[in-house]
């Protein structure tokens, strides 16, 4: 039978039918405010002991977060930085991209580490994009065809990737879980899509189809609209929920220094268009900034110190890539940077990390400027073909040499130039700082509130 709508003029629907639930959650998001490496992972533990679910929202196994537990080192690539918390629910969203075998391979490595209950915990979007060997192999092609100019990527598939989920061929977990042979005949499409333009290309369609069946049954049980689970955790109002941004600010394809940048939305706008998140639920807005610069890979820096305060930064730092092993080029903190990602992402507070990687030096500068020809540019450049001759100014700080940051659990208990140094950071850029780490675990860690 058919059903018509009344044409009476009835009562419009008020706010409240509008907001049917009293208190919806917010979500309070995490993102990195410089080129990665920030220590997000470590705020994201800290927050996750208290909250229900974490989310990734963009990005795959290209990042790497690592969380320090009474000495225990976890390092996540795919999975949220809440995976061996034994409450915590982990969302994987669907703008990220999951390369399925490594994912089996994260999984087991936290396992022989003392995770358990996981699979109770861990689900996939089924919107989220597959990452394929020949996305893997095509990273590492291209990139060699830069010769020179060369992005210095991670290689794991995560641009070739996001091309094909632009190019509209991209294979998702639904198509996994669902009807295997309409995932098969995709699967040989999408290869020989690229063997198209990449006839170099090695592998075994048939194989790799043979693997994904397995897959799909491990993954199935997983995989799930993790939009409506996530909206209906906001909606519950009793769950708290964090978001966790990979890769960083300076990294997002639209306002990091492209084209060395990675594939995805990695500030603000990507915590929504990753997991299907209504902006009016987001709460807090945390950047993590590290107390200095770090850049892995190729690409722009400004401040970046190639001397033996660079190495001084790099060595008592511990300056890694987590997912590749590179060493990461230092240099000093970046404000004109920081004040153009916070213009970007709205943070609503700052954690400053690996202050005590500072503790040895003398003196200490902060890039508060950056000129060409003497003359202030006063926006962030769009090209960074432009950058090679900009002029940066630094404001410099007394160190606090002698005076170790490492034990100190309070603002207080700082040293005075350290303290200095916070509020310099704060009033600069007009955000107040509420956590400084000062050392790898998980309780050094000072609360400024
Ligand atoms: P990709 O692989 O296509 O995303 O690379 C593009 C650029 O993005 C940079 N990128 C990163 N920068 C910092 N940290 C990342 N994660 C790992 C870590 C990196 C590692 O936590 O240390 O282990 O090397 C990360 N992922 C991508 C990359 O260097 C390229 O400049
Ligand atoms: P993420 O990608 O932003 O999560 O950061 P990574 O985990 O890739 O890199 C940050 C590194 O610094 C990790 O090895 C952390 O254990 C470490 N770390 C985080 N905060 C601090 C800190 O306050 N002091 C020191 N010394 N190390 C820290
Ligand atoms: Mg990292």
């Amino acid at each position: 039978m058919e059903s018509r709508p009344s044409t009476a003029v009835g009562r419009r629907v008020s706010a409240a039918a509008v907001h049917p639930f009293p208190n919806p959650s917010t979500v309070v998001i995490v993102l990195g405010a410089q080129w990665g490496d920030e220590g997000k992972g470590k705020l994201v533990d800290l927050l996750a002991s208290e909250a229900d679910i974490v989310c990734r929202c963009q990005g795959g196994n290209n990042a790497g977060h690592s969380v320090v537990v009474e000495g225990v080192e976890y390092d996540f690539h795919m999975l949220p930085s809440g995976f061996h918390l034994q409450n915590c629910i982990n969302i994987i969203g669907n703008g990220c991209v999951v390369n399925l075998p490594e994912l089996v391979e994260e999984i087991q490595k936290n396992e022989s580490r003392g995770v358990t209950n996981w699979s109770e915990r861990l689900f996939i979007s089924d919107r989220a994009h597959l990452v394929f060997d020949f996305h893997k192999q095509t990273d590492g092609l291209i990139e060699r065809g830069r010769g020179t100019g060369s992005l210095g990527t991670t290689k794991k598939g995560i641009g070739p990737t996001y091309s094909s989920k632009a190019t509209r061929n991209g294979i998702r977990m639904i198509d996994l879980i669902g009807d295997f042979s309409i995932f098969a005949e995709k699967l040989r499409n999408l290869f020989n899509y690229y063997k198209l333009t990449f006839p170099d290309l090695e592998g075994d369609v048939e194989k790799t189809i043979e693997q994904f069946k397995k897959l799909a049954d491990y993954f199935r049980p997983m995989t799930i609209d993790t939009i409506s689970y996530l909206n209906q955790a906001i909606m519950d109002g009793s769950k708290s929920i964090l978001v966790e941004g990979a890769n960083a600010t300076m990294l997002d394809i639209d306002f990091g220094t492209y084209p060395y940048v990675t594939s995805s939305n990695c500030s603000i706008g990507g915590a929504c268009t990753g997991l299907g998140l209504p902006p009016k639920y987001i709460g807090d807005i945390y950047g993590v900034v590290k107390a200095y610069t770090t850049r892995v890979g190729d690409g722009v820096f400004p401040t970046e110190l190639k001397n033996e305060i660079g190495e001084h930064l790099q060595t008592r730092g511990r300056e890694w890539g987590v997912t590749t092993g590179r060493r990461r080029r230092c240099g000093w903190l970046d404000l004109v940077l920081l004040k153009y990602t916070n213009m970007i992402n709205g943070f609503t507070a700052l954690c400053l990390t690996k202050l005590d990687t500072l503790d040895e030096l003398a003196e200490i500068k902060i890039a508060t400027t950056y000129k060409r020809n003497g003359v202030e540019i006063p926006n962030f450049p769009a090209s960074v073909d432009t950058m090679h001759d900009i002029e940066v100014e630094y404001v410099t700080f007394p160190g606090w040499r002698g005076r170790s940051t490492e034990e100190c659990r309070t603002f207080k208990s700082l040293p005075n130039n350290a303290k200095l140094y916070v509020q310099f950071i704060e009033q600069y850029l007009g955000v107040p700082v509420k956590w400084i780490g000062v050392g790898k675990d998980r309780m050094a860690m000072i609360r400024v509130f």
